[in-house]
């Protein structure tokens, strides 16, 4: 397959500014009439063709000014037709089988309803049409369908009027006033229930908002309903954003490859994001549903309104709206326990791409294809960016950089440096070296290191940007650095400062210290990047305890626990040291156990280890056994110290009455981190705390938290919380799917033996995107499971992989980069994984989707 480069770029020669779409809709044959109004791009070099691409379709029939034509040819899968005036109306006749869709891209068939994924490329599937992004035209739809089996239907844009034909179908005819690009396209035919509300917008237009779902999920759609309320106001009071239609729609999927697609007034949603209730969803699904809603919504001004010029600009879209989201979610509930959780996703999923051989910039400058793009890179490290220009500027400029931006580009298809561009100017801020951010990849090191003489205290800094495939040379990036440093006495610092280190070493003095302070560095997580301290250990005991920089706190605790566990992993430490060092960790936690200022969310944050992933990306190469026995280890001895706190906690947690107000959240979060270190320290006590737990729930989280400590543990209790379990939500699949996740994602010395049965249960589906990722990713991302030391859970990963690259290329591609972990593998795993990778590339006929995975892999 070619590469695509961003330096290629080329506006389209033709621009399509009218749209109309003629559906015949069935499950197994679906005709299309496609009517494109085109014009010649004065913006662009003249071409007398126009490329429409396709992708597996085949031409009925085409049209050109009304009359039938044969002069089109096919170049691979695109239509290419010569017009040879400067305006043309084009017709097009496709037929199209949802029900044989299984890689969900375009339209397709979905529990005997019809609905749509366009982005990136899905477009092409149904109609040929230049699918590209700055391609922006207005959409005029007819759907046609049998009235029984599509009695609701749906598309962008507005309703303007519906029909009845006497054959026993109906019809729809929707209207989007809003230029488009192909790929915010969307359709959905079904038999669907509607939780419908409105909303008042801040210039008083009132909208309908409608959550669509299959008859009997009705009432777990409150959640997601009250999410899309609070969302709509706060992009209008923090964003200026106010929607721009009578009507937004939501439907909720079964079957979908993403978590949800922000289609213009139609947004398509996998189930598992607008579905919660208490017997049904964890508070971290409660949590997924709300961002999630507030994500697709927010892409309505960035992202819709403003969108992207090519695929390469795909973090213009996404890092931003995922900053926006992240923002919302603080200001809903705890900002700094939002602040730890952002930063957790970053370092699991984030930083090993940018250690490893997909590393990518945000704006990448090729692909092959696209959809192995929409990254933690792209999306999470795109987000991070976008947050230090605000950290820099501060929140009321920022507000006037991205005003401007919203404003300049409303209509485009825009750019990253056009947005730079914007908050530069907006915000009044030298963005001139940031750039760097948008163009190199790799996560900077820092290393640090603090000096005392007199009165004066010394930071020296220096960055590192690693080497990355294509990138072997680095310009020093701009970091910006939230510092405070604490007088030990008084356990205060005289306020946080901003620095930004924009060169490869600098130095800082702070006078005024007649005693050696104590640094805090990187505050909120100021910049994405990894901090070398030289620090003592006293001192991280002394952060864990005293700093009011959440996030620096959390911090302190996780480097005291990481710079251990390195150390005993590599088997530096003798018994005694070993023992001091746990000790001390153990003293740290009890002191957050013990401090009253504490709110239980934000203890339990604290009480997270460092996950083993985390703690592989820290070495520089990893043995994931080792790690995995040290981790335990640790966690036991924590366990077993302080098992009276624990348990203590435990019961003062058990006794707060469900809710969904922070402190009931909070008490179910310690109460399930409690129960993981009992299982350690006391497997025996554990166990049956565990099996009380799951008796006594009357909610989910703590139903799954129970489940998830007994599921890792032998014993007659694990198989009787298995099987109620499942007897009790048989016939739900988001919670069916938990059931295959937890098993997968099990502790248990046997889960690769669970995984391979679980693999033959009639309940388990590889056309199910939700389902295989219960089962298979969270087996795949489940370190001591996938990383067994004979190369089994390597094995079955690639099985996997070329298993369902013929169903669904677009998430077979999704589990290569587990195994393009290779290189950073102690020897013998990291052949093993290699070998699996071979014999993946050398499989016939693989996906462009995974070919690219594999090859960027070995290359
Ligand atoms: N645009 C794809 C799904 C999302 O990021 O919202
Ligand atoms: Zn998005």
């Amino acid at each position: 397959p070619p590469t695509i480069r961003r330096e290629d770029y080329q506006p389209f020669p033709w621009t399509v500014p009218e749209v109309s779409l003629d559906f015949d809709l069935g499950l197994e044959a679906t005709r299309i009439v496609s009517t494109l109004k085109v014009a010649r791009n004065p913006a662009a070099e003249a071409s007398p063709t126009i490329r429409l691409n396709g992708d597996g379709l085949e031409v009925v029939s085409v049209a050109i000014d009304g009359e039938p034509s044969n002069g089109w040819t096919m170049d691979g899968d695109d239509l290419l037709l010569t017009l040879p005036g400067e305006a043309h109306e084009i017709r097009i006749v496709t037929e199209i089988d949802p029900s044989a869709n299984t890689q969900l891209m375009g339209l397709y068939a979905s529990d005997g309803m019809l609905c749509t994924q366009c982005e990136a490329q899905g477009f092409r599937r149904i109609t040929f049409f230049p699918d590209r992004p700055d391609v922006l035209s207005t959409y005029r739809v007819k759907m046609h369908g049998d009235a029984e089996t599509f009695p609701v239907l749906l598309c962008n844009g507005n309703l303007e009027s519906t029909g009845k034909d006497e054959d026993g179908t109906h019809w729809a005819e929707w209207h989007d006033p809003w230029p488009k690009p192909s790929y915010l396209f969307a359709l959905v035919a079904g038999q669907l229930v509607a939780n419908t509300d409105s909303f008042t917008t801040m210039n008083g237009r009132e909208v309908t908002l409608n959550i669509y779902v299959r008859d009997g999920d009705l009432d777990r759609t409150g959640h997601a309903m009250e999410s899309l309320k609070k969302s709509m106001r706060w992009d209008e009071e923090t964003f200026g954003r106010e929607y721009d239609l009578d009507l937004f729609n939501i439907v909720a999927v079964s079957d979908f490859n993403m978590g949800a697609m922000e289609n213009k007034g139609l947004n398509v949603f996998n189930t598992k994001y607008v579905l919660a209730d208490e017997d049904t969803a964890t508070d971290g699904d409660f949590d997924g549903v709300e961002g999630v809603i507030a994500h697709e919504y927010f892409h309505n001004w960035s992202g819709n309104r403003i969108t992207c010029r090519d695929w390469f600009q795909l973090s213009l879209k996404e890092g931003f709206t995922v900053l926006r989201d992240q923002l919302f979610s603080q200001d809903m509930g705890s900002a700094p326990v939002k602040r730890i959780e952002d930063v957790r996703v970053l370092r699991g999923a984030q930083f090993p791409e940018d250690s490893g051989p997909l590393a990518h910039p945000i704006r990448p400058d090729s692909y092959r294809e696209i959809s192995n793009f929409y990254t933690a890179t792209v999306y999470n490290k795109g987000a991070e960016v976008i947050r230090m220009m605000r950290t820099m500027c501060g929140e009321e400029r920022f507000r006037k950089g991205t005003d401007l931006y919203f404003d300049r580009h409303d209509g485009e298809a825009a750019t990253c440096e056009d947005f730079v561009r914007a908050i530069e100017e907006g915000a009044g801020l030298d963005l001139e070296q940031f750039r760097r951010w948008y163009s190199q990849a790799g996560t900077p090191k820092i290393t640090v290191r603090l000096e005392h003489a007199g009165n004066t205290a010394t930071l020296h800094l220096s960055q590192d940007v690693p080497a990355t495939p294509g990138q072997p040379e680095k310009q020093p990036m701009p970091i910006p650095l939230k510092l405070a440093l604490f007088d030990r006495e008084s356990k205060s610092h005289r306020g946080e400062e901003l620095i930004v280190l924009d060169s490869q070493e600098a130095s800082f003095t702070f006078e005024g210290f007649a005693q050696p302070p104590v640094l805090s560095i990187n505050r909120g997580f100021s910049a994405p990047v990894v901090i070398e301290r030289d620090i003592a250990q006293d001192d991280l005991v002394f952060l864990a305890a005293h700093d009011d920089d959440p996030f620096a706190r959390y911090e302190a605790l996780q480097d005291l626990i990481v710079s251990h566990l390195k150390q005993s992993v590599n088997g530096d430490l003798a018994d005694a040291e070993r023992d001091s060092a746990r000790t001390a960790i153990a003293a740290a936690i009890r002191a957050v156990l013990q401090d009253d200022a504490l709110d239980d969310l934000m203890r339990g944050e604290l009480l997270v280890l460092p996950s083993e992933t985390y703690l592989a990306e820290t070495m520089a190469v990893a043995d994931p056994g080792r790690i995995h026995e040290e981790r335990q280890a640790l966690r036991a001895a924590i366990g077993a110290t302080l098992k009276d706190d624990f348990s203590a906690l435990h019961k003062r947690a058990s006794a707060v009455p469900y809710s969904l107000q922070p402190e009931a959240r909070g008490a179910r979060k310690v109460k399930t981190q409690a129960l993981m270190f009992l299982a350690a320290g006391d497997p025996e006590l554990g166990r049956a705390m565990a099996w009380a737990q799951y008796e006594a729930a009357d909610n989910m989280t703590d139903r799954q938290g129970a489940l998830m400590v007994l599921t890792g543990v032998d014993g007659i209790e694990r198989t009787n919380a298995l099987l109620d379990f499942y007897n009790r939500y048989k016939g739900n699949a988001l919670v069916v799917d938990k059931w295959f996740a937890l098993q997968a994602g099990s502790m248990h010395p046997n889960t690769i033996e669970h995984v391979k049965a679980l693999a033959e249960h009639p309940d388990f589906t590889m056309k199910n995107p939700n389902r295989v990722r219960s089962l298979f990713m969270a087996f795949a991302y489940n370190p001591h499971a996938f990383h067994a030391a004979d190369g089994e859970g390597y094995r079955l990963v690639a099985d996997v992989i070329l298993a369902l690259d013929p169903i669904n290329p677009q998430t077979a591609a999704r589990f290569v980069p587990q195994l393009g972990k290779w290189r950073r593998m102690e020897p013998k795993r990291s052949a093993m994984m290699k070998e699996q990778l071979e014999r993946i590339a050398s499989a016939p006929a693989l996906s462009r989707d995974t070919y690219e995975q594999v090859s960027r892999s070995l290359g």
